[in-house]
């Protein structure tokens, strides 16, 4: 049995993340043993009445700041000299394949959400690892991307997917294409047909098909994947 991986997320709506976490593949791989999650409300890390988590800018300008303390005092709460810090933000590196491969393998991972307009750089500087971005485009906070990132690296973990599931992976990610299009029966749906060639039996001329639409498909949406 591999390493049971944990995860902290720190965030001001940890129920939307509970939702998320207690569905489908992440529940069952929690289930199993092989990811812990935890959702901490960073709101049970302030101490005044408000319990405000966010302050006016230094310098002024528009928008608020996430203030630090809050911040440091739920980390610190559960950080580990195994824990790897990550942020998440508009302004961090792109998140990746190949880096939810390398968190997949981490022991333990604390997820911070920032939300408004960014938080104090005093986090950035002295608190965080590293800064993930699942995107060019602005969303209104961080909670959506930790599900992104959570639901990437747990169905890597190894026991999360079927043996035929993670056979296929590999496969598929081996020549760096978009998958060719697949049909499943009826072989004519309101006038739609299967493309003979699948229905031949003759798996080479499948191969060759398959390939090609692969190639197609790659060209017209994804360009960036062939130079
Ligand atoms: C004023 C400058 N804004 C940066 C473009 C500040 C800002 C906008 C939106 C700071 C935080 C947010 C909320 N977004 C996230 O926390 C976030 C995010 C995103 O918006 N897009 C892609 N990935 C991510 S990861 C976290």
């Amino acid at each position: 049995m591999p390493a049971c991986l944990k995860i902290d997320v720190i965030s001001i709506f940890p129920e939307i993340l509970d939702a998320y976490l207690g569905e489908s593949m992440m529940k069952r791989a929690a289930q199993a043993g092989l990811v812990s999650f935890r959702t901490i409300d960073l709101r049970n890390h302030t101490h005044d009445v408000h319990r405000s988590v966010d302050d006016r800018p230094y310098g002024g300008g528009p928008g608020m700041v996430m203030r630090p303390e809050p911040l440091f005092e739920a980390v610190e709460a559960v950080r580990t000299p195994e824990s790897r810090v990550i942020l998440m933000s508009p302004q961090g590196r792109p998140f990746t394949q190949a880096r939810a491969g390398e968190l997949s393998g981490e022991k333990h991972l604390i997820l911070v959400c920032g939300h408004y307009e960014g938080v104090d750089e005093r986090v950035r500087g002295a608190l965080v690892d590293e800064e993930i971005s699942i995107g060019d485009y602005v969303l209104t906070n961080g909670i959506l991307p930790a599900a992104v990132v959570i639901d990437a690296l747990v169905r890597l973990i190894p026991g999360v997917l079927g043996a035929g599931e993670e056979a296929v992976e590999k496969e598929s990610f081996q020549d760096g294409l978009l998958e060719h299009p697949q049909y499943t029966r009826p072989a004519e749906f309101r006038g739609m047909k299967v493309p003979e060639i699948l229905l031949s039996g003759n798996h080479e001329e499948i191969a060759r098909w398959r390939r090609d639409q692969s190639l197609r498909e790659t060209r017209k949406n994804r360009p960036d994947l062939l130079s």
